[in-house]
């Protein structure tokens, strides 16, 4: 099965991005916040949830900016997804750790120094944002 899956890139004012490392499943990649698309839900919807769910950010209007397939990681762990990328420049709210069973913790970082290793899906929306490509 194919499962849809989120990422959603949020820059803060200084242009560095929201990431963090993974500690169950996808560990130990470090990804930027997402999740799987609900049934009947918009991307934006979905986008606006998972970054709610993960970080306690309400981010304001996300916009589609990638769509990447993520067959890295489905070689090492059988797991298929398309991932719809998602950028949201604006935001407020105060950044928590929401769900830490599943995330060591939450960093802001310079996307052209990410640290490693980065989940497939994550490095390829990051490589589409910077790169002004929608699909790499
Ligand atoms: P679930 O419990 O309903 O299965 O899903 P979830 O709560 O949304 O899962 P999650 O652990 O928050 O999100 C991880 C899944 O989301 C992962 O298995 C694949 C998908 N995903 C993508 N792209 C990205 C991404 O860029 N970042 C993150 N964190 N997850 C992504 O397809
Ligand atoms: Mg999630």
């Amino acid at each position: 099965m194919v499962r849809v899956g989120l990422g959603i890139i949020i820059v803060n004012d200084r242009g560095e991005v929201l990431i963090g490392r993974r500690i169950n499943i996808h560990a130990p990649y470090y990804a930027i916040p997402g999740g799987h698309l609900e049934v009947g839900e918009t991307f934006e919807a979905g986008a606006i949830r998972e970054i709610e769910e993960e970080t306690g950010l309400m981010i304001k209007d996300p916009r589609v900016i990638a769509i990447t397939n993520n067959l890295e990681t489905f070689k090492e762990s059988g797991k298929h997804h398309i991932s719809v990328g998602l950028l949201a420049t604006e935001f407020d709210g105060e950044l928590r750790n929401m769900e830490p069973e599943k995330c060591e913790g939450w960093l802001w970082v310079n996307p052209r120094e990410l640290p490693k290793p980065l989940f497939d899906a994550s490095q390829k929306c990051i490589e589409c944002y910077l790169e002004g490509k929608f699909y790499n």
